[in-house]
């Protein structure tokens, strides 16, 4: 067998992470990357209980809702107890928001200096009917100052120092940033180990596919609307129209637009004013992953939305992105930029 069929020197998660380190900052603590290895642990924890969730008695409604009135599944009870409690064993953990959680969580016996945003399972209204779903992060460095409070992550999203998200699909892939381009890997289940499968992952400049909630349209702007329309028409380079593909899973139609490219909508309308994608823990991450792959990612405005500086826990905020090429049209298109 040639080394290109059987690689006996694979790139673990962890070995990743401490390379990575030693790399790009030879004089950091190593906080972070401890908190990585939590964060994998939680992921891992979360797949396995998916995979298992019908055997189990997990599937449908908790019976409760969450702190923006969504209907909570098992499943998104289960995933944010986990979540809270790796982050709280890990230790690196001062502060964290859940969109499963009203409030900000400080964990008051840490010495932690980071702060976590998540959504331990997100597309959750796909999961009794097994498709995929996904976790997604946003880490900030605490203040030097701060002994942890809500002004730890009421900060532009420019102020990440890493982001990703997990999705479980057919395998569990994580992606992640730290600034320093994008990466991706594919949990081995045999081994326990996230591998580096997508190593510097780049966005298609272009790509002639459109992700978003038609069923929305009619409350959307004339602009958003004449857009989409526009799509539909057979294309001048080509002569024909955009494909459409819609998920209804973020990480998913997002994890699809970064390895295909195309661009992914979810904007504000006149039934969800402030559109529904929250923020800290849904739009910021995102738009970090497909900025450091070479995409963009805009408000409804057309401003860059890790620019946008949150007011409160679980705001909300319209979105579009995916290639630069295809957000770049819808610019020009909607704002004449
Ligand atoms: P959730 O966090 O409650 O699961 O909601 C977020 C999800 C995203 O994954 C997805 O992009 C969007 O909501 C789909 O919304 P819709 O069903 O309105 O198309
Ligand atoms: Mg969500």
């Amino acid at each position: 067998m040639s080394d290109e069929q059987f690689n006996t020197d694979i790139i673990t998660l962890s070995r990743f992470i401490l390379t990575e380190q030693e790399r790009v900052s030879p004089a950091a603590t190593g906080e972070l990357s401890l908190l990585l290895n939590s964060l994998q642990f939680a992921f891992k924890f979360i797949a396995h209980t998916i995979r298992r969730a019908e055997l189990i008695n997990l599937v449908g409604l908790a019976g409760a809702q969450n702190s923006t009135g969504d209907d909570q599944k098992k499943l998104d009870v289960i995933g944010d107890e986990i979540f809270i409690n790796a982050m709280k064993a890990s230790g690196n953990v001062k502060v964290l928001v859940s969109e499963e959680q009203e409030d900000l969580i400080v964990f008051e016996n840490s010495n932690g200096r980071y702060a976590v945003c998540n959504d331990p399972i997100d597309g959750s209204s796909n999961l009794d009917a097994g498709v995929s779903v996904g976790t997604i992060f946003g880490i900030y460095r605490l203040d030097a100052n701060s002994s942890g409070s809500i002004k730890d992550v009421l900060r532009a999203g420019t102020e990440m120092v890493c982001a990703g998200y997990t999705m479980y699909g057919a395998s569990t892939h994580l992606v992640l940033t730290s600034g320093h381009g994008v990466n991706g890997f594919t949990l081995d289940t045999q081994l326990g180990e996230f591998i580096l499968t997508q190593p510097k992952l780049t966005i298609p400049h272009t790509r002639a596919i459109y992700s978003v909630n038609e069923g929305n349209s009619y409350y959307w702007s004339e602009k958003v609307v004449q857009y989409i329309e526009s799509l539909k028409k057979p294309q001048p380079e080509n002569n024909k129209p955009y494909s459409a593909r819609y998920i209804g899973s973020m990480v998913a139609d997002i994890h699809r637009t970064l390895l295909y490219g195309g661009i992914f909508g979810y904007p504000a309308d006149s039934k969800s004013k402030n559109g529904k994608l929250r923020i800290l823990y849904e739009c910021f991450p995102m738009a970090f992953l497909l900025e450091q792959a070479g995409g963009m990612a805009v408000n409804d405005k057309g401003e860059r939305i890790l620019e946008i500086v949150p007011k409160a826990i679980h705001d909300r905020s319209g979105i579009w992105l995916g290639s630069k090429g295809e957000v770049e049209k819808l610019l020009n298109f909607v704002h004449g930029q």
